[in-house]
């Protein structure tokens, strides 16, 4: 399978299993699971397909694994709007965390801080590069914001971390953000 196929089906993958999974007419469980039989009969995705999406995914976006009653189930790892309890427990985070966006976005963050919209949490990178990359899917100018996690973590603030590495809060409010060093 080539390298746009494997993208185009972990787009369409990531929608039904964090967004619109009635869209085939899927139930996702309280946790986001759904049987491997029943995602590859109603997206008509093949077994191969989907293994090869899940292995090669370049930021691990699913899960696939054995639930307790034995059988095989997928879910993503994060980033969904439908309710799913993802179940992570509150981790302590980094001193600093960062986050990639667009330079449009500036303004009305410098204003309210970032806020989660559609998703359930607001995302956030360990690092810089990684920030860099999710800033750069929006148009215009790429900035990274600096958060003070420590400070944040300090004043009660929760965070999480996937089950793929993305950092995940309620929101960040502006006093711990680092605008003007954006860039
Ligand atoms: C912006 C990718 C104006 C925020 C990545 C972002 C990530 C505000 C956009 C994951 C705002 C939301 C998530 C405010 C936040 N005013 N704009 N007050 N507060 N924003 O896609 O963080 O490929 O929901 O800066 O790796 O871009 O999906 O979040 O630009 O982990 O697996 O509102 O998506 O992972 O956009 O990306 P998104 P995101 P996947």
């Amino acid at each position: 399978m080539d390298h746009e196929r494997i993208v185009s089906l972990s787009k369409r993958m990531s929608r039904l299993l964090r967004h619109a999974p009635e869209r085939v007419g899927l139930t996702l469980d309280a946790a986001g699971w759904v049987p491997v039989a029943e995602f590859l009969a109603a997206t008509r995705i093949g077994r191969d397909e989907l293994d090869l999406v899940v292995a090669g995914n370049d930021k691990r976006r699913f899960a696939v694994e054995r639930g307790p009653d034995g059988v095989e189930r997928i879910r993503a790892n994060q980033g969904h709007s439908v309710p799913v309890q993802l179940g992570l427990a509150p981790v302590v985070p980094p001193e600093r965390l960062f986050h990639g966006t667009g330079a449009a976005a500036l303004e009305s963050i410098r204003a309210t801080g970032l806020d989660r919209g559609g998703r359930h949490h607001v995302h956030l990178s360990a690092d810089r590069a990684t920030a860099h990359r999710v800033g750069a899917r929006r148009r215009g100018a790429v900035v990274v914001l600096t958060v003070d996690s420590a400070a944040m973590h300090r004043a009660g603030h929760e965070f999480f971390r996937s089950a793929n590495g993305v950092w995940l809060t309620d929101a960040v409010p502006p006093s711990y953000l680092d605008v003007l060093g954006a860039g």
